[in-house]
């Protein structure tokens, strides 16, 4: 007749590990910067290292910035013909397992900045809003950097002036 009495302990006890969080950490986001871009541009891109030190996995289900019309989370993938193209994420989320870091870089995952309403020059800093399935919302702030930080390219100069 005391069974309940000991399930009750037990999720009790349970749920006191759970506030204290043992040993885990916090979500960590590092490393958070974007590329310049002018306004004639209506898009930019946004990069960052997310380590989740959580016990628990995540999930970053989405990302705002005044900064930008629309924000969304992005991948890139090969299309045809082996042509790079990017899209939002098939999941709807980016999957933030416990334990480890996800990059969000060139070439890979990345926060997209549609209909930006401010030029980003070197140095800008530009705060985000980071919104986690379990660690609740975050700010973060990109600081702009140089295209030169792009890992090369192949480019056929295609930006001719003339002469
Ligand atoms: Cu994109």
């Amino acid at each position: 007749m005391k069974r309940w009495m000991i399930l009750a302990a037990l999720l009790t006890f349970a749920l006191l590990l759970a506030a204290c969080g043992g040993d885990a950490g916090e979500m960590e986001v590092a490393n958070v910067w974007g590329r310049t871009s002018p306004m004639a541009a209506a898009n930019g891109a946004f990069y960052m290292q997310i380590t989740n030190n959580t016990a628990d996995d995540d999930k970053l289900l989405s990302a705002s910035a005044a900064a930008c019309g629309t924000v969304e989370l992005h991948e890139m993938y090969m299309k045809e013909g082996d042509v790079m193209g990017m899209r939002p994420v098939p999941d709807g989320y980016i999957a933030l397992p416990k334990g480890e870091t996800v990059e969000l870089k060139v070439g890979g995952l990345h926060v997209m900045c549609i209909d930006k309403v401010q030029e980003f020059n070197i140095g800008d800093q530009i705060p985000i809003t980071l919104t986690f399935e379990n660690a609740g919302t975050m700010e973060v702030t990109a600081e702009i950097r140089d295209n030169a930080e792009m890992p090369s390219m192949d480019t056929d100069g295609g930006m001719n002036s003339g002469g």
